[in-house]
């Protein structure tokens, strides 16, 4: 008798072959769900999952410059894909593995399919401390990948490697599941990695994983739509899951059929064509005036697809009506409960279709959709002053986002993530394709720009993908230049060069601080601090440095040929424009909690801090 069939490999081949076999399938369509592995070696990966690579060829391997940048541009990638396809990052053990922690967070925080395979101190123990073990005196079971664990979604150590299939089982279901996914860890000790096993061949079949589309529960829908039919004044918030469930159709007609006014969080932007009738634009902090205007008014809140952070929130200032309730549909039910609302867990485009359905021709009162309309066009006046300002240079920020935004095609797509530029393409960018905007302001992490535009160019190498980013966010990470050279994935890169923090220099100085430290100055030798002159950073023969086309703008003729002769380049080009820090893009009546010190010897921070007690009276707790 001879028993189940195995195969012998090391933990890393075993894993590897796995990774080659898993697809995913969603409406009947079917594909692969790893894309590739990124990676960075060192001795804790080179000789197990370095080994098994280089004989896996089909599981294409990506090298980059920097864990992060691998780990933002496998995020971004499965953002892009509507996380129905991922990439594997493998590190080396201690700073590489480390590295992995902010992106990995950013990950988890914007809901999408990440796995990570970072290398990890021997299971053995014998020859410890091995180059750079973090050893701890209270315990032999504990790693600097013990630092994984607050940021992934599931998280496992591979000691022997026999654990290693029902943990491939785990991280799959975590992936593939629309409201657990996130980052997901396996750590693996070095020596694990080239261990051999003799393992199930039932393992390495094809393996499909269904990615379920859950309809929401009769009762609550029922009730959901009973709340919509007597609402006065709905507004309907749509975020990330209203794009990942492709919903969009579904919106459309709902939002049509109803009059209901639809507000964009950052991640559901693009849901809606921006001149979409119903399509009242960006919401809450850093939102417009005729999303912000009907926020305060809304008697019901339809929240779609968003963890309701306090951005579109407005720190819980944003719904002043007295008896305002939320309906949040959401595939998590901890999203679907928040501010107390009618929960309906859910997938977004089923939930819309279904609401659709039941709502059986209910439309809001004429008056309502005169005055949706009127704001409508109110908030585009205001946005086409803005970008059209003409002055300078230097150039303001909005006139910069509506040239960019005037030059691309409907299906280009813009890429930033952190700094001003967030808040000013929020309210300005005219958004044409539900994957043509793509800001990360989950984590707002700086540094995830240009490797999240790789990411995004991965995703769909059809799409031209302007990356947008501030000079400090830049300077943190541009390093995926090379990697993009390396592929022949093009990128435009829009730097908006202010000398340093404009966002958090406005914000320093709206809190009475005077915009300290956030300038890009040398120390000045009479006052001590960092405000002498400008330092002398040339961005263009950096970017050259890194293997790029680079030119620079100064008027906005510079940025418009500039853009033209990116678009004719075949190689990623990076355009550098100088732009007034100063001139910002205002706030339409919303607030963010941001705390002013409760007591201080600065005049100006008592001041501030009279009006910041003031405010934070309006904001509410929903019980
Ligand atoms: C990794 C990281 N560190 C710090 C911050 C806090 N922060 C937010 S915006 C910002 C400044 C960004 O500068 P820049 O990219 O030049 O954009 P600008 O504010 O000038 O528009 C900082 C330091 C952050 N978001 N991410
Ligand atoms: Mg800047």
């Amino acid at each position: 008798m001879s028993g189940p069939k195995t195969i012998r490999l090391t933990m890393a081949q075993a894993l590897v072959r796995f990774l080659r076999s898993q697809h995913v399938e969603r409406d009947g369509r079917e594909q692969p769900f790893f894309a590739g592995v990124w990676g960075i070696f060192g001795h804790g990966n080179l000789a197990g999952i370095g080994q098994a690579l280089q004989e896996n060829p089909e599981l294409r391997y990506y090298t980059a410059r920097n864990e992060q940048a691998m780990v933002h541009a496998a995020a971004a990638f499965a953002r892009a894909s509507n996380r129905l396809r991922a990439f594997a990052c493998t590190s080396s053990i201690g700073p590489g593995a480390t590295n992995m922690v902010t992106a990995a967070a950013g990950a988890t925080i914007n809901r999408l399919p990440v796995l990570l395979l970072p290398g990890d101190i021997f299971a053995r123990r014998n020859v410890a401390p091995v180059l750079q073990q973090l050893e701890a005196p209270w315990s032999q079971d504990v790693s600097v990948n013990d630092c994984f664990k607050p940021v992934s979604r599931y998280w496992d150590r591979i000691n022997r490697p026999d654990q290693l299939p029902s943990a491939l089982l785990e991280a799959m279901r975590v992936l593939t599941s629309p409201a657990e996914t996130g980052a997901v860890t396996l750590a693996l000790p070095q020596d694990v990695q080239a261990e051999a096993f003799d393992y199930p061949a039932a393992l390495f079949e094809r393996r499909v994983w269904h990615i379920p589309r859950m309809p929401p529960e009769a009762e609550l829908l029922a009730r959901a739509a009973g709340w919509m039919r007597a609402a006065r004044r709905p507004l309907i918030i749509i975020g990330g899951g209203v794009i990942y469930s492709e919903a969009s159709e579904a919106l459309d007609r709902l939002a049509r059929a109803t009059g209901i006014p639809v507000a964009e969080t950052q991640a559901g932007k693009g849901a809606l064509p921006w001149d979409h009738p119903q399509n009242v634009g960006a919401i809450g902090v850093s939102g417009g005036s005729a999303a912000n205007t009907l926020a305060g008014e809304a008697d019901l809140v339809i929240a779609a697809g968003t963890r309701l952070g306090d951005f579109p929130t407005a720190s819980k200032t944003a719904f002043q009506d007295s008896g305002v309730r939320f309906v949040n549909i959401n595939v998590a039910e901890s999203d679907a409960h928040k501010q107390a609302a009618l929960p309906l867990a859910a997938d977004a485009r089923i939930a819309l279709e279904q609401l659709d359905e039941a709502l059986g021709g209910y439309s809001v009162s004429a008056d309502y959709r005169a005055r949706v309309g009127a704001l409508r066009r109110e908030w585009q006046a205001e946005v086409d002053r803005l970008v059209k300002a003409g002055q300078g240079p230097p150039l303001s920020q909005a006139e910069v986002i509506g040239a960019v935004n005037g030059f691309t095609g409907p299906r280009d797509v813009v890429v930033s993530a952190a700094g001003s530029l967030p808040g000013d393409l929020h309210k300005l960018w005219r958004t044409r394709d539900p994957k043509g905007y793509h800001v990360e302001y989950g984590y707002s992490c700086m540094g995830y720009e240009i490797a999240g535009g790789l990411g995004v160019k991965m995703a769909d190498p059809e799409r031209e993908v302007y990356v947008m980013v501030g000079d400090g966010s830049y300077l943190m990470m541009a390093s995926e230049i090379v990697t993009s050279i390396q592929e022949g994935l093009k990128l435009t890169i829009v730097l908006l060069d202010n000398h340093g923090f404009s966002s958090i220099g406005g914000l320093s100085q709206s809190l009475g601080l005077g915009g300290f430290g956030t300038q890009y100055r040398y120390r000045n030798p009479a006052t001590g601090q960092l405000d002498g002159d400008v330092l002398p950073l040339d961005f263009a023969a950096n970017a050259r440095g890194l293997g790029a086309y680079a030119v620079r703008a100064v008027t906005r003729d510079d940025l418009c040929r500039a853009l033209e002769e990116a678009k004719a380049q075949e190689r990623t080009t990076v355009i550098v424009v100088e732009v007034d820090g100063e001139q910002r893009v205002p706030a339409y009546g919303s607030w963010w909690d941001v705390p002013v010190p409760e007591v201080s010897q600065m005049e100006s921070v008592r001041r501030v801090r009279a009006e910041y007690e003031r405010s934070r009276q309006d904001e509410r707790s929903f019980l």
